[in-house]
């Protein structure tokens, strides 16, 4: 472990001189990039942070008041016991491989460009929002969440530059020059090209996003191909709470706004500042739709390619499966032909991008459940859904049809613009949340329309001073 090199490494990155130098390079233009990206307006201010400083469990969840800038962005990979075999796809029987074979090459690089890309583009998603907090446990939940974005940007850099050559660098130059929302140079996926302008949108990203992040790095952690196996594994660990962040924070809005529907004489949290549900609806129908979309076409040669390389395989497809060639399965989907559903059976391997949303919906759908409790809990009869998944997509077999949030077709578009109306957000819903978002920075106080967590970060206490501002 080379915790106080330049760049903290557990990668012997001090025994490669042409890596390390061409990483040292690449830094400054991360940093730079950080301090014009990152989060806006708190650069300066001392922030508890969880910092990984080595891979095993003592070392790395290491929790300190750090600035930002100063938090050691490193490259860790899982540590393995023994050598492997690819495990699943046409050479499951095969070593796992150290460096990438040549005809892999292309595969493996939009992989990861694609999976690396969306790290900086959710920071820049997010930079504003420090400055309407709803408290200062959810600011540092937010810095947290940046700086791990950051990281997981080191890791897929870190691949490209060790094993895509001249290329690799050139992509990693490119991961610093797109921009989330940019009209000529765009994030690559479109969730990442959305605006996150208040705390609500937040919490949906981190919820519904992050959790496609969840399945995809699972996926990739199966890989055949060693070190990316191992940087996902790795990344996984500090996933869990980005995850966590979203599914409590929707969580506390439910409550709160379940307890403010019952203090006001007509049942509307509106009246009271809070979020209305139907708003949190609305939310839902828009962040699950995007989250969807990151799956890719229902029907992919891309998917198939990957899992036949070894590349990339199913969610726990070690654990979860017998069978690791499918080259005889079948799945069923629902594909429109001639304007309408049909089911057709498709080869599994074309089938693998559904197979991934299908774990990742069941994953929403649990935790649906979990804030329907919530609800419950606080005596308020209504319910929140998740929309079809025909619903508002923009990529696979539904992308350019109309179905409404119950998965009904529609095929007139007066019809779908109502429709689409009563269902996504509004304007006037995202001035009304933002109006609400005023920030609230005294210890252990939260804003209105949110409830507190159940616990602090790391034992302390919820009104423990997360976010230490440093006045210059
Ligand atoms: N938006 O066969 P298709 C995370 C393109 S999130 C725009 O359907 P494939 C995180 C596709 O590129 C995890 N374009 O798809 C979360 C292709 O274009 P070309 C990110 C899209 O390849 C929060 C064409 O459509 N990781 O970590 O089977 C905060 C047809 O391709 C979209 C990964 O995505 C879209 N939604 O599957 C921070 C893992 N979908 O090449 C971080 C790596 C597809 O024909 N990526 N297209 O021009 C992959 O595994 C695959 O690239 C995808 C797409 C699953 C994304
Ligand atoms: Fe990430
Ligand atoms: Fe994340």
């Amino acid at each position: 472990m080379s915790l106080y090199d330049k760049i903290p490494n557990n990668v012997d990155l001090s025994r490669d001189e042409r890596l390390k130098r061409a990483l040292e390079k690449w830094q400054p233009s991360f940093v730079n990039w950080w301090m014009d990206m990152g989060p806006e307006g708190y650069q300066n201010d001392d922030i508890y942070l969880r910092t990984a400083i080595s891979v095993d469990a003592e070392g790395w969840a290491t929790y300190d008041h750090v600035k930002m800038p100063d938090y050691r962005w490193g490259i860790f990979l899982a540590e393995e016991k023994g050598d492997r075999s690819i495990g699943f796809g046409d050479d499951a029987t095969r070593p796992s491989f150290n460096e990438v074979p040549g005809e892999y090459r292309n595969v493996l690089r939009r992989l990861i460009v694609t999976q690396g890309d969306t790290e900086p583009a959710s920071v820049e998603q997010q930079r504003r929002l420090g400055h309407t907090c709803p408290s200062l446990y959810d600011l540092r939940n937010l810095f947290q969440v940046n700086v791990e974005e950051g990281r997981h940007l080191w890791a897929m850099v870190y691949l490209l530059h060790a094993y895509f050559g001249r290329d690799g660098r050139e992509e990693a130059d490119e991961m610093l020059a797109r921009r989330s929302g940019s009209a000529d140079k765009p994030r690559i996926l479109q969730a990442f090209n959305q605006p996150i302008d208040d705390w609500m949108s937040f919490f949906c990203f981190t919820h519904f996003v992050d959790r496609d992040g969840k399945y995809q790095l699972a996926a990739l952690a199966e890989s055949g191909f060693a070190p990316m196996r191992r940087t996902c594994r790795f990344m996984l660990t500090e996933e869990a709470h980005h995850l966590f962040v979203g599914e409590t924070g929707i969580g506390r809005v439910a409550r709160r706004t379940a307890q403010l529907m019952k203090q006001d004489p007509n049942g509307d949290a509106r009246a009271q500042g809070g979020i209305p549900l139907d708003i949190v609806q609305r939310y839902f129908n828009f962040w699950f739709s995007y989250g969807l979309d990151l799956f890719g076409s229902e029907i992919s040669s891309n998917a198939s390619d990957a899992f036949g390389a070894g590349l990339k395989g199913r969610f726990r497809e070690m654990d979860k499966y017998t069978d690791h060639a499918i080259t005889n399965d079948m799945m069923e989907l629902d594909v429109i032909r001639d304007g309408r559903v049909v089911k057709e059976a498709v080869p599994m391997r074309n089938a693998l991008n559904e197979v991934l949303r299908d774990e990742y919906a069941r994953d929403c759908e649990r935790a649906l459940n979990g804030w329907n409790r919530i609800l419950a809990e606080e005596g308020c009869s209504q319910r929140l859904r998740l929309p079809d998944r025909k619903f508002h997509r923009h990529i696979g077999s539904y992308a350019g049809q109309w179905f409404d949030p119950e998965g009904r077709h529609i095929l007139d578009e007066r019809e779908w613009e109502a429709v689409k109306k009563a269902a996504l957000p509004s304007e006037e819903d995202y001035a009304y949340v933002r109006s609400l978002m005023v920030p609230v920075t005294q210890p252990g106080a939260f804003a209105n329309w949110i409830s507190p967590p159940q616990k602090g970060i790391n034992g302390q206490s919820i009104d423990f001073p997360y976010v230490k501002f440093v006045r210059s």
